[in-house]
C-alpha cells in the first residue's frame, strides 16, 4: 500500500514535471534514469539572520512648532563699568534775571551836587554868568571857567538861583542846552535892595549844560554882591534814571 502510494506521486510529480519544465522558480525534476527511488527531503533550518541594513536617508524637515512661553526671569547682572563722559550739551536758555542788589558803596557815584556864589557885580550879558565863589563843589561837575554845570548823570536835577538886584534892573535865564527854560525878572527900585529868585526840576541826559544868563537887549545886568550880599545859583541830582 505504501509502494503505491510512493509510485503514483511519483507519476504524477512527472506529469506535472513536463508540462512546467521552463517555469523559473520551479525545482528541475532529477535526471531520468539516475534514482528511480527519490523520494523529497526534510526542509532545511530556516538560515541565520542578515547583516542590519544601512541607515535611511534623512527626512524632510518638519513644519515649525508654536511659539512657546516667556522664559523666567533671569538673576540680575553685575554692575558694569562707568562710561565715559558724553559730549558737551547744547547752551541753554537764559536764566530770568535776579533782583536788584542792595545799593553798594558805588552808589557814590551817583552824587552830583553844586553850590555857587558871585565874588562881584559884575556880569556881562549874552554870556553865561560865571560864579566864582565856592560853596560845594565836590564832584567838579560845575565848572568854575565857564559858568556852566555839565551833566555826568542822567536822571531829574533840582535847580535854584537867587539873586541880589541892585542899581539896575535884573533879567536873568535859566539856559539848558543853549535854550533858556525858566525866566525871571526884577525891576530895580531907586534907593533899594531887590531880591530875585526862581527854581525848577529838568531831567539832564549826560552832557546835557545848565547856566544861568543875562537876556534881553537892555543892559539889565542888575545882579550885586560884596561882602553881605551874594547871588547863588545852586543845583544838584535828585535822583538818576535807573534803566
Ligand atoms: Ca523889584
Amino acid at each position: 500500500m505504501l509502494l503505491q502510494t510512493a509510485l503514483l506521486l511519483l507519476v504524477l510529480h512527472r506529469h506535472v514535471g513536463a508540462t512546467t519544465a521552463e517555469e523559473p522558480g520551479v525545482p528541475l525534476p532529477p535526471p531520468k534514469g539516475t534514482c528511480e527511488g527519490w523520494m523529497a527531503g526534510i526542509p532545511g533550518h530556516p538560515g541565520h539572520n542578515g547583516t542590519p541594513g544601512r541607515d535611511g536617508r534623512d527626512g524632510t524637515p518638519g513644519e515649525k512648532g508654536e511659539k512657546g512661553d516667556a522664559g523666567l526671569l533671569g538673576p540680575k547682572g553685575e554692575t558694569g563699568d562707568v562710561g565715559g563722559t558724553g559730549a558737551e550739551g547744547p547752551r541753554g536758555f537764559p536764566g530770568i534775571p535776579g533782583r536788584k542788589g542792595e545799593p553798594g558803596e558805588g552808589a557814590y557815584v551817583y552824587r552830583s551836587a553844586f553850590s555857587v556864589g558871585l565874588e562881584t557885580g559884575v556880569t556881562v550879558p549874552s554870556v553865561p554868568i560865571r560864579f566864582t565863589k565856592i560853596f560845594y563843589n565836590q564832584q567838579n561837575h560845575y565848572d568854575a571857567s565857564t559858568g556852566k554845570f555839565y551833566c555826568n548823570i542822567p536822571g531829574l536835577y533840582y535847580f535854584s538861583y537867587h539873586i541880589t538886584v541892585y542899581m539896575k534892573d535884573v533879567k536873568v535865564g535859566l539856559f539848558k542846552k543853549d535854550k533858556a527854560v525858566l525866566f525871571t525878572y526884577d525891576q530895580y527900585q531907586e534907593k533899594n535892595v531887590d531880591q530875585a529868585s526862581g527854581s525848577v526840576l529838568l531831567h539832564l541826559e549826560v552832557g546835557d549844560q545848565v547856566w544861568l544868563q543875562v537876556y534881553g537887549d537892555g543892559d539889565h545886568n542888575g545882579l550885586y554882591a560884596d561882602n553881605v550880599n551874594d547871588c547863588t545859583f545852586t543845583g544838584f541830582l535828585l535822583y538818576h534814571d535807573t534803566n
